[in-house]
């Protein structure tokens, strides 16, 4: 049962936003709590007894406590006995499909992080100093070989979504929000990636999915104006008055 699902997260957190849009795809009944990871509320006491590893987004569901999107979601759909094509757990061979397909997360994880957090979060919100444009085309081109992957996988069964043509899965779920919050910064196109823009636009019109990368999207506006425009001004009064 779900009635006492917690879930932390942060609607700017790709990972937070995937396990968030899944939880609303499957229908369950949830308290969201939005964690200040500017304040470093992730690494407090309280928060790492939920997640030792510090990091967005976890679940409490009762005592259970668990970190980590994917973990999340499966256990989700299992504790709740979910009949669900998104996630079929009863399904040994639909399962196996999903493990193969998802053979990319760390690499898509790993190199997402840095083009956002180098190419956007660092320069524009936290002051950092922004890296330079040939550091940037690299970690660019990082990024474009884990999507080119993912094309040559949508390649290869010409399906809709990574798993046939009737359902998305976890997958689907998986690479989309990873993937909305670097495309809709503009940092990285889908100009080079047909098939993959193609399931880009199909999955995007899933309800749970645009419900959340629209709040990304109108939180990412503010941070726009924040970073350009008043964050500058702030700047430059601190520094008169030194
Ligand atoms: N593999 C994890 C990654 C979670 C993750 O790295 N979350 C980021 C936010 S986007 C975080 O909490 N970073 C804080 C930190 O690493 O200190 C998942 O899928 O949930």
């Amino acid at each position: 049962m779900s009635e006492d699902l917690t879930v932390y997260m942060h609607v700017l957190s790709p990972f937070a936003t995937m396990a968030v849009s899944f939880i609303n795809h499957l229908g369950l009944p949830f308290t969201e709590h939005s964690i200040n990871i500017a304040t470093g509320e992730h690494k407090r006491e309280w928060y790492l007894n939920i997640n030792p590893e510090g990091k967005i987004p976890a679940i409490k569901h009762g005592d259970v406590t668990i970190g980590d999107s994917l973990k999340i979601c499966k256990y989700l759909v299992e504790v709740n006995e979910l009949e669900t094509p998104a996630y079929p757990y009863k399904d040994t061979k639909a399962c196996e499909e999903i493990e193969v397909k998802l053979r990319y997360v760390e690499d898509m994880e790993a190199k997402s992080k840095l083009l956002i957090r180098e190419g956007y979060f660092n320069p524009i919100f936290f002051g950092g100093v922004a890296i330079s444009q040939e550091e940037f085309l690299q970690k660019q081109k990082d990024l474009q070989d884990v999507y080119q992957n993912l094309e040559d996988m949508l390649a290869e069964n010409e399906t809709k979504f990574f798993c046939g043509d009737e359902n998305a899965t976890l997958v689907d779920f998986y690479y989309f929000n990873i993937m909305y919050h670097a495309v809709d910064k503009d940092l990285i196109s889908l100009d080079d990636f047909p098939l993959l823009h193609k399931w880009f636009q199909e999955v995007s019109q899933i309800e749970s999915i645009r419900a959340i990368r629209a709040r990304t999207t109108r939180l990412m506006r503010l941070v726009h104006v924040y970073g350009n425009y008043i964050k500058p001004v702030i700047d430059c009064v601190l520094c008169k008055r030194r």
